[in-house]
């Protein structure tokens, strides 16, 4: 009987694993589970320029900040107090719990801003 048990545990901790794969297969076709139910966009920086000039987003909403030049870029939001810094090749992100009203964001970056790299975000 104790190795009918045996066996029986060992069934128990084999389809354990394989819920475990399942949950992590399903978590891992998004990159944050948590904004699953969350809006948001997603912004690629290059020399000199933001890809999206002109946002409109939801306070909550995830900004992503994708960095396709070769020097470090940030969207800096003055008047909320937040930046968003990332570095050549790298992603980062930040939620945008600002309040609703309108924004100018910018790169902060010396030279880059005047070099074109502007934009207006709308929280809504
Ligand atoms: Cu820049």
């Amino acid at each position: 009987m104790s190795i009918d048990h045996h066996a029986a545990a060992r069934l128990g901790a084999a389809l354990l694993l394989v819920s475990a794969v399942f949950l992590g297969a399903a978590c891992g076709g998004s990159e944050d589970p948590e904004s699953a139910s969350s809006a948001g966009t997603k912004v690629t920086t290059t020399e000199f320029e933001f890809s999206e000039e002109v946002l409109t987003l939801a306070s909550g909403d995830t900004l992503e900040l994708v960095n396709d030049g070769t020097v470090e870029h940030d969207i800096t939001i003055e008047e909320a107090d937040m930046m968003v810094h990332v570095a050549p090749g790298e992603t980062a992100s930040a939620t945008l719990n600002i309040e609703p009203g309108d924004y100018i964001f910018y790169c902060s970056i010396p030279g880059h801003r005047e070099a074109g790299m502007e934009g207006t975000l709308t929280i809504e």
